[in-house]
């Protein structure tokens, strides 16, 4: 364990949470559980990443494929309300829906102390050794709880100290509503909630309760496990589902007896160690003003109402930074399933959004930061969720389509699901999910440089190509676009007035596929395979529809400049190339550029902005723009209008995307690296006058330190994997490095090499 405590990493409030949404998120990638603190019945809502309802089913409507030519006739004709209840019954889901993510239980610890006689109360989330803790007095005596899901031992641990010795007595019991089979008491010291998500092949799973005490008694009662007298408890928490393993039970038991045999510090050391090597590979430092002195000692409820009524808070803004990482780490790891709509934690049976992965932004969103922030490992399982959604995607681009490759709509689920979900036409008929996904692992490859695992993804990426070869159609300018699809979630108006979402070529697929081929073109060079597909490729690049301004001076969001209906729409999709995506940027295409500013002003003008996901949007594309006023201003605005009290994203509801994407957004003002360059400060707000960010990656296998005084770059440290020339920009002024591999190279404000 480093002794070393980084600065903005500590939650705290001075009452227990009153509801969910105040509650303090700890969490392995599997296991997640939000504390409550609350004095006389604590509880501890649990989630489990793999306890989705159902089993997998094919849902690809029969009568897609022959329906499909109607609808493009349709569209072709402007008849986009036939195309569309045309569309409704023939392409949706049959059933409509896609499976949901499920809590697994809650943890109640039944203290029986009396609220009002409590005193001293503290709750806090130390994201520095990833801890929650609650402490107060009460009848004199001093309580201690602390809390850690731990990946090393995949157990929740919960310690339960006093000051005076036999003074800790409560009984705990699990609960579910009314899904679950059994509560059973498995030993004298330990209780195990059983159940199955439901449906056909739902996911059975328990969850297992242990008490061991150093002092006093433990026993059950009932479904019950009673704690009595004791000086010092541990309770040991653990889950596991069909999903990963048939003897769930024994691996549920198992992980349990390994984890009890270990002495608690030891458990809480492992645990702080591996995740302070993720946590500590990156800092954030926004130096405060000395009107800032002192912020640390506010609750941190209050820090953010200060900063709703317009006050500065640096320290909070890099808080919410480290928080976005803390939460990747706790969401995400080799192994577990993908972060989704809310991450791990959930404590909906019927969740909003089903509490799933929406493709269309958010699951990408999720993983804006992973590259960028150094974790690149968390980022391994969307990989694995796009192999599982190969199969199935296969056959919806076979059966819906008649076409090769592999496809996704705007929604997936825990077993890969591809087929469109609901039946809701500004967002189902969309065949871009898989292809979106399929450049983060490109992402990961550039910013890595790992050409074994560009080997060994480049058939996925491709594959997701090829379907595009078999869907694109000619429009009546000859160019290739998709159809039926949208633009999500926007609609458009035709001149003779009717008014749609289901269309012809929206912007951002061209753009999606652009980025797609070309990367897939790039990949196979350097792989030195596939000159045929390459060429195949070439080919559709060019008959693609180019991004083209509007009469607005905006980024048309359709093929066509169509009236959009909601011009402060929450979706800026046309923008994708801006941002995730590299085809506009600031020097190589200024016009763009240019209309993609407009884009966004209005947008805003309109309202835009409004969810916490479409604000950490905005900041990444201000940043892009090198507009650092602006991307600060919607810092801000994501903080002071889409932040709960624990600080987690709200769309409203709680939705986890803002959190990542406004945590990529702030690398984003400080680190470039999409153009083809290494840019230091693009987009620096004033109030940002002093600072220093470390440990932050750039594409080519990079990692970067950058100081800045006064507003300006004072020196940057550049760390390379591989040996390479790059070259690096700071405002008008460019310099080409070699660095060798292993080694820094530090340049000073003038880009002039110091070592
Ligand atoms: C997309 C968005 C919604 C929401 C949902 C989960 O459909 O348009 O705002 O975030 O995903």
């Amino acid at each position: 364990m480093k002794d070393r405590t980084m600065k903005n990493t500590r939650l705290w409030y001075k009452e227990p949470a009153a509801e969910w949404n105040e509650a303090l998120p700890i969490g392995n990638g599997r296991l997640g559980g939000m504390i409550f603190g609350t004095i006389g019945r604590e509880h501890v809502q649990l989630n489990e990443d793999s306890v989705w309802y159902g089993g997998p089913v094919d849902r690809n409507n029969p009568d897609a494929l022959e329906n499909l030519p109607k609808i493009r006739a349709l569209l072709f004709e402007g008849k986009i309300n036939q195309a569309e209840r045309l569309a409704a019954l023939a392409l949706s889901g049959t059933p409509e829906g896609q499976r949901h993510y499920q809590p697994l239980g809650d943890l109640f610890l039944n203290f029986y102390h009396d609220e009002g006689k409590a005193e001293d109360y503290c709750r806090e989330l130390d994201i520095d050794s990833s801890i929650a803790r609650v402490s107060y007095s009460h009848d004199r005596v001093t309580y201690t709880r602390e809390y850690f899901a731990s990946a090393v031992d995949q157990v929740i641990v919960i310690r339960l100290t006093a000051d005076k010795p036999g003074k800790i007595s409560f009984n705990a019991h699990l609960r579910r509503g009314k899904n679950l089979e059994m509560i059973e008491k498995i030993s004298q010291d330990a209780i195990m909630l059983t159940g199955n998500s439901g449906g056909q092949e739902g996911i059975s799973f328990s969850t297992i309760v242990r008490a061991v005490a150093q002092g006093g008694s433990v026993s059950t009662i009932g479904e019950n496990l009673l704690v009595e007298k004791a000086d010092q408890v541990i309770l040991f928490v653990s889950a596991a589902t069909t999903f990963r393993h048939k003897n769930y039970l024994d691996v549920c038991k198992e992980y349990i007896d390994k984890a009890i045999e270990k002495e608690y510090e030891d458990l809480f050391e492992n645990h702080v160690k591996d995740y302070q090597e993720l946590f500590y590979r990156t800092e954030l430092d926004l130096e405060n003003s000395s009107s800032e002195d002192g912020l640390e000692l506010l609750p941190t409820d209050e820090r953010l109402k200060r900063l709703q009524g317009g006050k500065e808070d640096q320290g909070l803004v890099c808080l919410y930074f480290q928080f976005g990482r803390y939460l990747m780490i706790s969401s995400s790891r080799p192994g577990t399933l993908p972060a989704n709509l809310q991450g791990i934690w959930n404590m909906h049976m019927t969740p909003p959004w089903d509490s799933k992965y929406t493709i269309n932004i958010n699951a990408q969103m999720n993983y804006w930061p992973a590259e960028l922030c150094n974790l690149s490992e968390c980022h391994e399982p969307l990989f694995d969720l796009i192999e599982r959604m190969r199969e199935p995607g296969r056959h919806t681009a076979r059966v819906m389509y008649g076409c090769r490759g592999f496809t996704a709509h705007h929604n997936t689920d825990i077993y890969g699901d591809t087929a469109p979900q609901d039946i809701y036409i500004p967002a189902t008929y969309w065949p871009m999910g898989a292809a979106w996904l399929c450049l983060h692992l490109w992402d990961h490859y550039e910013f890595t440089q790992d050409q074994e695992f560009l080997r060994e993804k480049y058939p996925t990426m491709r594959e997701a190509a090829e379907f595009f070869l078999d869907f694109l159609i000619e429009d009546s300018k000859g160019r290739l676009v998709t159809c039926p699809s949208v633009s999500p979630e926007n609609t458009y108006r035709l001149e003779n007035g009717e008014e749609g979402a289901l269309c012809i070529g929206p912007s951002m697929d061209s753009q999606i596929i652009y980025a797609l081929y070309t990367r897939c073109i790039e990949a196979a060079r350097i792989l030195g395979i596939d000159e045929d597909y390459v060429e195949k490729f070439q080919e559709v690049l060019d008959k693609l529809p180019k991004p083209e301004i509007g009469k607005y001076g905006q980024i048309q969001e359709w093929a066509e400049d169509y009236e959009e209906v909601e011009p402060g729409h929450r979706h800026i999709s046309h923008l994708f190339a801006l941002y995730p995506g590299n085809q506009i940027s600031v020097r190589n295409t200024p016009e763009l550029a240019q209309g993609a500013r407009r884009t966004l002003e209005r947008r805003l003008a309109y309202g835009g902005g409004h969810t916490g996901w479409s604000r950490a949007w905005i900041i990444n594309m201000w940043a892009r723009l090198e507009d650092g006023e602006k991307a600060y201003e919607n810092v801000i605005e994501l903080l002071a209008k889409s932040t709960l009290p624990n600080l987690f994203d709200n769309h409203p509801p709680f939705q986890i995307d803002g959190n990542f994407g406004g945590t990529a957004g702030i690398v984003e003002m400080l680190l470039h690296s999409h153009a083809g360059e290494i840019s230091l400060l693009p987009a620096l707000p004033k109030v940002w006058s002093k600072g220093s960010v470390k440990g932050v990656r750039a594409r080519g296998g990079i990692e970067v330190d950058i100081e800045w005084k006064d507003g300006k770059l004072y020196r940057v440290v550049l760390k390379a994997e591989l040996s390479d020339t790059y070259t690096i920009r700071y405002g008008d002024k460019t310099t080409n490095v070699d660095i060798k591999a292993g080694t820094k190279l530090v340049l000073d404000r003038d880009l002039n090499p110091m070592n």
